[in-house]
């Protein structure tokens, strides 16, 4: 199955934490990273005393269910020393599955596709980079969505890069 997934951190060494996510799940069980964005600093959405955040969005190939998946990347975070304190605030390391090709689930534990992804232009702008003909399930073409957006200060950082 093929995910799309949203790498976030606004604590400590932020790049270090994006590339220990990608690094960490290339080594779990039938599973490939096989595309990722530029790095991009983008000012905090929802919970916004906080600082800016690293943001990027990679693909990954695997042939673990969505639940399993996402089980595994919880436990990345906790590698990550991630404390859950405040509700959308600072983390070290934040995973988020945002589509499978798997298609839609609506569990208490999971929902795909991400219910806030179409609004937010730290997931769409990195994500269009990748694959310019996404599409977010029912909701339509990604590019059109990023279009609607606001201006939301999310900048490319060409200097970095994750790999
Ligand atoms: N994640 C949040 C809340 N707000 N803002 C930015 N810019 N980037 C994030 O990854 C982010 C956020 C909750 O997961
Ligand atoms: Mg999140
Ligand atoms: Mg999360």
């Amino acid at each position: 199955m093929l995910n799309i997934i949203s790498l976030g951190s606004n604590l400590g060494n932020r790049l270090s934490y994006l590339q220990l996510a990608i690094d960490q799940i290339n080594i779990l069980p039938s599973t490939v990273v096989t595309k990722i964005s530029s790095v991009y600093e983008t000012e905090p959405q929802q919970y916004l005393e906080q600082p800016n955040f690293l943001n990027a969005v990679i693909e990954v190939e695997t042939e673990l269910t969505p639940q399993v998946f996402l089980k595994k990347l919880k436990e990345i975070e906790q590698l990550a020393n991630r404390e859950r304190i405040i509700e959308n605030g600072p983390r070290t390391l934040d995973l988020d599955i945002v589509v499978s090709s798997f298609g839609a689930i609506n569990d208490s534990d999971i929902e795909l596709p991400h219910p806030r992804a179409q609004f937010r232009g730290f997931v769409l702008l990195p994500w269009l980079e990748i694959d310019p003909t996404a599409e977010l399930n029912s909701l339509g073409a990604v590019s059109k969505l990023a279009a609607a957006l606001e201006d939301q200060g999310v900048r490319k950082l060409s200097d970095l890069r994750l790999k």
